[in-house]
């Protein structure tokens, strides 16, 4: 088979990357072009994304991409973290900044966004478990501080199909990334008007949701003719870049998998043919969200190694090493406190000062601190086994399945630390990689849209080929268990 290209454009939450993918028909090789970081900042007390910076950034990338490859690109897609959205005014220009999930504007609100639908009901309409961050929550938020925005904003396009159309001049709005909204009908084929309704949301900003892995239109050559091509198809592979991240399981066959997509966010879930709703799901606090390849996925969404990110983030700042292999030696040295952060606890979520959080929440909890880096990085390690453990868990028990496997994707997947320790956890042999995996995912619905991709079993054994995901089998499960038990008796003693 000829050699075919394509580019993807990852942005995660902290960091972009725009790689070239070839493909030779057996195996994918990849060719990371441009890579930038990039976070949320405040403005006026608004936490926002610089979509300027990232809109420059993703333009380097595309023409690094371009330039006089061996093998031609001809498409590029963009893959992003889900929930958030950009508001365009009439003429398509973008109306003000793009907030970020984590901005704390949703919160006072929040009470008056249930009182127009329970939490219940939409649950049952949508399948997603309601959160401050979903974009339902935000887009009420905003309409709250400016009652007249309606006059002044014709489109909201999430935040992955605002960038296509930036490059395509073409809108859409892709099933993966609508399906993380809270604002689609179960399922996620159409908007729910009947919570647009009632959250006040208007109708006409949302277009129709469209499914994944489809062309969207050409990429524009922009103002100075930055490249010289007019052939490079802007595709919508699937939006969200956990969508992405499913697509690029080393799959062994036609089962549905478990997975653990590991970055700032760890994405604990199995793969289901349709939602899983009712009462047990909603109360072990699941979510259901569209796969790329039209399936579903029923995931735990847990905080992940953003808490050590920040952690990260405060030692460099402050004197100190904060890179991470030092970190994952010293963890390695250190001893087991034995005990387990609760990742999802609301302390956690906010940006700052997250290893006075760490220490404080163990004083709180379990009367301890943590010695050293060292120990703060191997508790927090730990504390995601351990959640992931009992995520998956959960998870099996509702669905009535057990798996041996789990396969972990993403970021996490370079932290051996990590792997081995989730693989005791779980009891569970852990396949790790691809770390790229959102990239990955993003290039292999591009040649799928291609035609050069035929088969689910195609996909698989070509991301098994290229990226040989290595193998963590389970040692002994107890002291995992036993921390988990703490865990548990802290929780119901409260
Ligand atoms: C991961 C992710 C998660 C989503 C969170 C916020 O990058 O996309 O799936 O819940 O970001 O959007």
């Amino acid at each position: 088979m000829a050699k075919v290209a394509a580019a993807a454009v990852d942005l995660g939450s902290s960091s972009g990357r725009v790689v070239v993918g070839t493909l030779d028909g057996e195996s994918l090789s990849l060719d990371e072009v441009h890579r930038f970081p990039h976070a949320a900042h405040t403005v006026n007390g608004d936490l926002v994304w610089d979509l300027c910076h990232l809109e420059e950034q993703i333009g380097v990338g595309i023409t690094r991409a371009l330039d006089d490859r061996v093998v031609a690109v001809s498409s590029v897609a963009v893959d992003t973290w889900g929930v958030d959205y950009v508001l365009l005014a009439p003429g398509g220009e973008r109306y003000g900044q793009g907030h970020a999930y984590r901005d704390s504007r949703t919160g006072p609100v929040a009470r008056e966004f249930y009182s127009r639908a329970s939490r219940d009901q939409r649950w049952q309409r949508t399948g997603v478990q309601p959160d401050d961050i979903n974009t339902g929550n935000q887009l009420f938020a905003d309409l709250v501080a400016d009652p007249h925005l309606p006059e002044k904003v014709e489109r909201a396009l999430l935040l992955p199909d605002y960038f296509a159309y930036r490059l395509s001049g073409e809108m859409g709005w892709g099933r993966s990334v609508c399906s993380t909204t809270g604002l689609c009908e179960t399922g996620s084929q159409r908007w729910s008007s009947e919570l647009l309704d009632l959250s006040g949301i208007p109708q006409e900003w949302l277009g129709p949701v469209q499914p994944d892995r489809k062309a969207r239109g050409w990429l524009r050559r922009g103002r100075e003719n930055a490249h010289p091509r007019s052939d490079i198809a802007v595709v919508n592979a699937a939006g969200h870049d956990t969508a992405c991240a499913v697509h690029a399981l080393p799959k062994t066959g036609d089962e549905a998998a478990a997975f653990i997509s590991s970055g700032s966010w760890s994405i604990v879930g199995v793969e289901t043919s349709a939602p899983v709703l009712g009462r047990a799901a909603f109360d072990a606090k699941l979510t259901n969200e569209a796969r790329a390849d039209g399936g579903n996925r029923l995931i735990a969404n847990i905080t992940g190694l953003w808490i050590l990110q920040e952690c990260q983030t405060e030692w460099g700042q402050y004197g100190g090493d904060g890179g991470i292999k030092e970190l994952l030696a010293l963890a390695e040295l250190s001893d087991s406190l034995g005990i387990v952060l609760d990742t999802d606890d609301e302390t956690f979520k906010l940006p700052g000062g997250m290893p006075a959080k760490v220490a404080q929440y163990c004083l709180d909890h379990y009367n301890v601190v943590p010695g050293s880096r060292g120990q703060i990085v191997r508790t927090i390690l730990e504390s995601l086994a351990v959640c992931y453990a009992m995520a998956l868990r959960k998870i099996e028990e509702i669905v009535g399945r057990r798996w041996d496997v789990v396969h972990l994707v993403g970021g996490g997947a370079y932290n051996g630390l990590l792997c081995q320790m989730t693989a005791s956890a779980t009891g569970k042999s852990v396949i790790a990689g691809p770390a790229e995996a959102s990239a990955v995912g993003n290039l292999l619905a591009q040649f799928e849209v291609a035609g050069v991709i035929t088969s689910d079993h195609q996909r698989h054994d070509i991301v098994r080929t290229s990226f040989s995901p290595r193998t963590y089998l389970p040692g002994p499960q107890e002291p995992w268990l036993a921390m988990e038990g703490r865990l548990a008796s802290y929780s119901t003693n409260q």
